[in-house]
C-alpha cells in the first residue's frame, strides 16, 4: 500500500487547492511547507499535453521573500555571488544564494521589483529565516517578510496566446525573465515569461486569492480550443531540459560550480557578497553530469558505480517517452570520473551502462531524434 499523506494546517493549502482538487489532482508534495500537485492524470500523459498545448500550474509555493528598505540591495547582493549592480526593474535573475563557505542555500529566481524592493522567489528551503538572520546580523536598515503572494504559471507552446486572450496584446512585449504590472480586474498583477520548463510561457504573481480563482477560471474559459488543461511542474519535461531541483540535483552540500551554475557566479565583479570570497578559492569535489542509458530500468538504488567501486549517485531520474531512453543527473567525483565515457548503474537485477554526458542534454549530438 502506499501510504497517504495527511494533510493538515501546517501544510498549507493554497488559493487554488479546491480548484486543483476538482481538476482530480493524483499526488501532491510538499514544498516550502505548502502543497505543489505532483501529476493530475499521469506523469507521461501531463507530459505530452505541456508539450502541445497549454498548461495552468498551481506554483503558489514559489514563495516570495521580499527585502524592502534603504539597505536592501546590500542584503540580496550579500546573499547571492551573482552580481545585481545593473539589474533593471522588472527583471527576473536566477541567482543562486549561498553561505560563507560557498555552499548552496536555494536557486531562486531574484525579481527587482523597484528600487529598494526585491523578491526572491525561492525553492525549497527556509530563505525568510536565513535572510532575517544576516539582516539583524548585519544590522541592515530591511524589512524582510513573505507577502501573500500566490504564483500561477501557464506554460505550454500555446500559452503565450492564452495570456495574451486574458491580460492582452501588450504581453506579448515581455521578453524571457523580464516582467511588467498588468490589470486583472482592477488588481495590478506582476507578470514574467518565465517558468519551471522549456515550454514557453509565463508566471502570474497573483496578490488577490479571489481574483485569482477568477484568473484561473478565466484562462480556463478563453482556452477551451486551445485544449488548455491543469498541469504542474513535470518531471520528465523539467530532467529533458535540464533544470535543477533544489534539494535534489542541488543541496546544501554543494557549490554552484558543483551544480553546473557557474554562468551566475561573479567571481570577477567587485561585489560585497557572502560567499564571494570562498568560491573564489573553491576546487569542485564533484560534478553534477548527465548519464544516458538505452533501456526503461528500474533503479534499485541511487549508487552510480565505475568498475566495482562507488563513485557517484543519482539525484533525478525519469524515463523520456520522447528519445527512448532513460534519463539520470549524477552527482559524480570529479576525479573518478576524468577520461571516462560509460557509469554503472544499479538496476536491482544487475546493472546497466550509462553513457556521461553534459547538462543540459544535448540530445542531437547524442544522436538522439525525438518523437
Ligand atoms: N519560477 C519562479 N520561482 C521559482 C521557480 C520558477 N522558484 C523555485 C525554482 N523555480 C527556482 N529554480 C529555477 C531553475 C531554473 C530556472 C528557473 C527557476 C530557469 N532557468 C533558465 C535556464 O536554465 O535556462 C534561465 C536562467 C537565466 O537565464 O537566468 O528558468 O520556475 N517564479
Amino acid at each position: 500500500m502506499n501510504p497517504e499523506l495527511l494533510i493538515s494546517n501546517r501544510i498549507r493549502s493554497t488559493p487554488f487547492t479546491s480548484h486543483v482538487e476538482a481538476c482530480g489532482v493524483k499526488a501532491y508534495t510538499v514544498y516550502n511547507h505548502m502543497l505543489l500537485p505532483a501529476f493530475f492524470r499521469g506523469i507521461e500523459e501531463d507530459y505530452w499535453h505541456l508539450c502541445e498545448a497549454v498548461q495552468v500550474w498551481d506554483v503558489s509555493c514559489q514563495r516570495q521573500v521580499e527585502i524592502i528598505g534603504p539597505d536592501a540591495d546590500k542584503l540580496v547582493q550579500l546573499m547571492t555571488p551573482r552580481d545585481i549592480s545593473a539589474a533593471q526593474i522588472g527583471q527576473c535573475l536566477y541567482a543562486p544564494l549561498c553561505d560563507e563557505n560557498g555552499l548552496m542555500i536555494n536557486d531562486p529566481i531574484l525579481i527587482k521589483i523597484k528600487q529598494d524592493k526585491w523578491w526572491f522567489s525561492i525553492a525549497d528551503t527556509d530563505v525568510l529565516l536565513w535572510a532575517k538572520g544576516l539582516a539583524t546580523g548585519f544590522g541592515f536598515d530591511v524589512q524582510v517578510y513573505e507577502p501573500d503572494i500566490w504564483p500561477l504559471a501557464v506554460q505550454g507552446p500555446k500559452a503565450e496566446e492564452l495570456v495574451v486572450r486574458v491580460f492582452g496584446e501588450e504581453i506579448s512585449d515581455i521578453g524571457f525573465f523580464r516582467g511588467e504590472w498588468n490589470n486583472f480586474e482592477g488588481a495590478s498583477m506582476f507578470v514574467a515569461r518565465s517558468g519551471w520548463s522549456k515550454q514557453g510561457g509565463f508566471e502570474i504573481y497573483v496578490n488577490d486569492a479571489r481574483l485569482g480563482r477568477k484568473l484561473w477560471d478565466e484562462l480556463f474559459a478563453r482556452g477551451e480550443d486551445l485544449n488548455v488543461g491543469v498541469g504542474c511542474p513535470n518531471l520528465i519535461e523539467r530532467i529533458e531540459s535540464g533544470l535543477l531541483s533544489f534539494g535534489a540535483d542541488a543541496t546544501y552540500k554543494t557549490t554552484p560550480f558543483e551544480c553546473g551554475l557557474d554562468q551566475y557566479v561573479s567571481l570577477d565583479a567587485d561585489i560585497e557578497s557572502l560567499s564571494i570570497n570562498a568560491l573564489r578559492k573553491h576546487v569542485p569535489k564533484t560534478r553534477l553530469v548527465g548519464l544516458v542509458i538505452a533501456r526503461k530500468v528500474d533503479l534499485a538504488g541511487r549508487e552510480v558505480l565505475a568498475g566495482k567501486k562507488m563513485i557517484g549517485e543519482i539525484t533525478s531520474h525519469t524515463w523520456s517517452p520522447r528519445y527512448s531512453v532513460y534519463l539520470a543527473y549524477a552527482r559524480c567525483d570529479l576525479k573518478e570520473i576524468a577520461g571516462l565515457d560509460e557509469l554503472e548503474v544499479n538496476t536491482g537485477t544487475g546493472s546497466d551502462n550509462g553513457q556521461i554526458t553534459e547538462l543540459p542534454f544535448d540530445f542531437a549530438s547524442l544522436g538522439l531524434s525525438g518523437k
